[in-house]
């Protein structure tokens, strides 16, 4: 198989650095763009140095042909987008969340199986570098079995001043940075049984939930504890975006320390080391270790185009997209769900 040709819809903050991640890769190249306005499209084209642009992005697809379609959006046009992708048979890569509806998420994943058209989701936080390495630690049986994690991501950091829209959300964070979360919760310790958790609302400025607690029964039998928080209250520690964790295996422990470092303790030793993302030029240094992170996630989707094997898939991630819908069920009804009566995988 030659270059794939890909066109993208979305001119936004996060359009540029996945633009410019999918060029760190060989044999694939942005053909045409699609923005709300044609001034909005033409301005990326122009600024990024892709050939075409467009308004519309039925004639987009009807003129271009791509290979593929990269829906850089706001979440409530992923959804229309996607099914205009599908309607030409064009297969799409989205970004997360999929669709703010688990019923219609579960909906488009089916349509594009039946089709058979590749859907795959940008879910790139499980790509974090110190991420894979705590997974091939925990692989390797470094600290025996795990029975228990917790899994943080708080922060302080003015997450509205570049994703403006996050504020009208009615439902923010276990939609916007749960999702993300859950995904690195079943990446790194399996399926999820069952779930309790509760929201809170500190921000009156924003509509929806910036605080959030899950706590999940995993099939392996293990506790994992999920904190979010997006409060702006002065932290001792400002580390946006990054993970935090402490995971307690039957022969010893992994801690995910503040920049980069891993902290692993067995009988023998504790040892640390650091594993910091790969710096890229076009990043937003606020945002390093996740805009390195879209590199090799686009990468495993490309292998995907060329028969291999995609971790994120439309219908893998309808397993995370339930653990946020249950998420938020629990939260109203202030009772654990369990996943595996819903038919979970
Ligand atoms: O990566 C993202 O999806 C962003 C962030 C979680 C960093 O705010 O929305």
């Amino acid at each position: 198989m030659g270059k794939l040709r890909f066109a993208m819809c979305g001119t936004g903050f996060w359009a540029r650095y996945q633009l410019a991640g999918w060029r760190e890769l060989a044999d694939v190249e942005c053909v045409a763009v699609c923005g709300r306005s044609q001034m909005e499209a033409n301005n990326f084209a122009g600024d990024q140095g892709i050939p075409a642009f467009y308004e519309d992005l039925e004639t987009m697809l009807k003129r271009e042909r791509p290979d593929f379609l990269d829906i850089v959006t706001n979440v409530d046009s992923h959804e229309e987008l996607a099914r205009l992708g599908l309607a030409r048979l064009v297969p799409v890569v989205c970004q997360k969340p999929l669709v703010a509806s688990l019923p219609r998420a579960e909906a488009l994943v089916h349509d594009f199986a039946k089709s058979d058209v590749p859907l795959f989701v940008n879910e790139n936080w499980r790509w974090q570098t110190p991420l894979r390495e705590i997974k091939k630690s925990i692989e390797r049986g470094t600290i025996g079995k795990v029975f228990r994690a917790r899994v943080d991501m708080i922060s302080g950091f003015p997450v509205f001043a570049n994703q403006p829209f996050l504020r009208d959300l009615e439902q923010f964070i276990l939609t916007d940075l749960g999702s993300h979360i859950l995904d690195v919760g079943r990446f790194l310790f399996g399926e999820v049984r069952s779930l309790y958790c509760q929201t809170q609302k500190t921000l009156p400025e924003i509509r929806g939930e910036n605080v959030a607690t899950v706590l999940l029964t995993m099939v392996t039998g293990a506790t994992i504890i999920v904190e979010l928080a997006y409060a702006q209250n002065p932290l001792e520690r400002e580390c946006f975006p990054q993970t935090l964790a402490f995971i307690e295996g039957t022969e010893g422990s992994l801690e995910l320390c503040p920049d980069y470092w891993i902290r692993t303790t067995t009988k023998q030793e504790t040892v640390s080391a650091c594993y910091p993302p790969h710096h890229y030029v076009w990043a937003d240094p606020a945002y390093d270790v996740v805009h390195s992170s879209i590199v090799p996630c686009q990468s495993n989707i490309l292998s995907g185009f060329r028969g291999g094997q995609v971790e994120t898939t439309g219908e893998d991630n309808l397993n995370t997209l339930k653990l946020v819908f249950a998420a938020y069920d629990s939260a109203r009804s202030g009772q654990a769900v369990n996943l595996q009566k819903q038919g979970h995988a």
